[in-house]
């Protein structure tokens, strides 16, 4: 699809031979300006009898995504076709340290490996079925495929009993980030954590597709009641984990990135009831992609929180021109709180210590908690019930930040050992902190 003449106007940018680029500085520019930066839309959406192409090449036709916390699934190539294989199995998944729980993944992960190729690829995906004597099959989210593939079990094919191993085929006609997941006893099997992402890049990208740093999470939740082995698949609405590649914070992988990148953050939401909005501190993005394609340059809407409904997929990309340790979160209050966090009384304010002395007498070493809130709780060394985690709360570079769920940081740098080393708290340059306020300061501004 071309670009109009329109569009490259708005977008600033300079067409060379048909192609729309933006180098990182003029980019900025135009978020500076308040412009839509310049946009090749890739949804080709082929015809379903499309041939397929030569199998799509990591490195050459592609940058890999990096799936924080995850994995790729490895492929082989057989006679021009992708070949995968997913098992599905019991993995015993820690959430953040103290929290453990038997969940159901792919190839001893939960979630499962990122499957990722490219538009046009043909792709074979064994399923094998380890479960301990559940039946299974998946389904393909958001891809188009025969009606046969499509992984609803009963309906479009019939359920994959243990030990038994499935083959799924078909060509992949589109291009974004899609998911995959379970879709028999999708109640139980999801709650468990059967899903993982499935990313398709264009055959031809356009230069504004290229990014140097591509993210790909998955959002979800769960029910862990404290002390207890497994996620409880009953669960509708209360759900004490929240998670980003199946981590809670502080056992999410910070984003690390070297200022000026182009950054794309692919998130998916396979939550059982609820939506997740995602805030980044310090930057705005575009929302570029839905699993229903890429936006036109019109629609894409500059944000600073993009909605990532159940069920869904938003891609949404920026230039990372801010040095800093930057939060980046569920919008959720309560999902950014760990287990401990749920169901307790509320104490907020009240004067706790006749009770306590009172309580004492039959139970021990009682305390009253959150009467100052919870923030207080996170710097308590205080015992928790086996196999569950404290509410919130990892040493930071000043205190402790009391945060847990669906956290992580993305660290932008201006000069990185490399992608892969965490490079420590970001030093602030002098007089770029908040603060305590002098006295002079506030005798001088007139504050009392
Ligand atoms: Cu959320």
């Amino acid at each position: 699809m071309s670009v109009s003449r329109r569009d490259a106007i708005l977008g600033g940018a300079v067409a060379v031979g048909g192609a729309v680029a933006l180098t990182a500085k003029e980019a900025i520019a135009a978020q500076d300006a308040g412009k839509p930066r310049a946009w090749e839309p890739t949804y080709s959406g082929q015809p379903l009898d499309a041939k397929p192409e030569r199998p799509g090449e990591p490195g050459k036709d592609y940058k890999p995504v990096v799936t924080p916390n995850g994995a790729a699934l490895p492929f082989k190539v057989v006679n021009g076709v992708k070949v995968f294989h997913l098992i599905a199995e019991e993995v015993d998944h820690e959430f953040a340290p103290g929290l453990k729980a038997k969940c159901w993944g792919y190839n001893g992960r939960v979630h499962g490996p990122t499957i990722e190729a490219v538009e046009g690829d043909r792709v074979r995906i064994y399923v094998t079925n380890k479960l301990p004597a559940a039946r299974t099959t998946i389904h393909w989210h958001g891809i188009f495929t025969p009606s046969g593939m499509d992984g609803v079990g009963g309906l479009n094919q019939a359920t994959i009993k243990p030990k038994e191993t499935f083959r799924y085929e078909f060509t992949l006609r589109q291009n974004g980030t899609f998911m995959y997941h379970s879709h028999h006893d999708e109640m139980t099997q999801m709650a468990l954590g059967m899903m993982g992402l499935f990313v398709i890049h264009p055959r031809k990208p356009s230069a504004d597709y290229r990014v140097d740093r591509d993210f790909a999470m998955l959002l979800s939740e769960w029910s862990i009641r404290a002390g207890a082995a497994r996620p409880d698949p009953n669960e509708m609405t209360d759900f004490n984990v929240l998670t980003i590649n199946a981590k809670a914070f502080p056992s999410t992988s910070p984003l690390i990135v070297k200022r000026g990148e182009r950054v794309r953050f692919r998130f998916g939401n396979l939550s059982a009831t609820d939506h997740h909005p995602m805030h980044l501190h310090g930057h705005h993005f575009k929302v570029v992609a839905t699993d229903g394609g890429q936006m036109h340059i019109a629609g894409q809407i500059p944000e600073a929180t993009v909605l990532v409904p159940v069920g869904s997929t938003r891609d949404v990309e920026f230039i990372a021109d801010n040095p800093g340790d930057w939060a980046l979160h569920c919008h959720m209050t309560h999902h950014i709180m760990n287990q401990m966090g749920h169901g307790f009384p509320n104490t907020t304010g009240m004067d706790a210590s006749g009770v306590d002395e009172n309580v004492r007498k039959l139970v021990p070493g009682y305390m009253t908690m959150g009467q100052h809130g919870m923030a207080d709780m996170a710097d308590m060394k205080m015992d928790v019930p086996q196999n569950s985690i404290p509410m919130l709360g990892a040493k930071g570079p000043f205190e402790t930040i009391t945060m847990g769920g669906m956290f992580t940081i993305l660290k932008v740098r201006d000069k990185l050992e490399s992608y892969d080393k965490d490079p420590g708290w970001y030093k602030n340059p002098p007089g770029t902190v908040a603060s305590l306020a002098t006295a002079e300061e506030l005798k001088r501004d007139g504050i009392p």
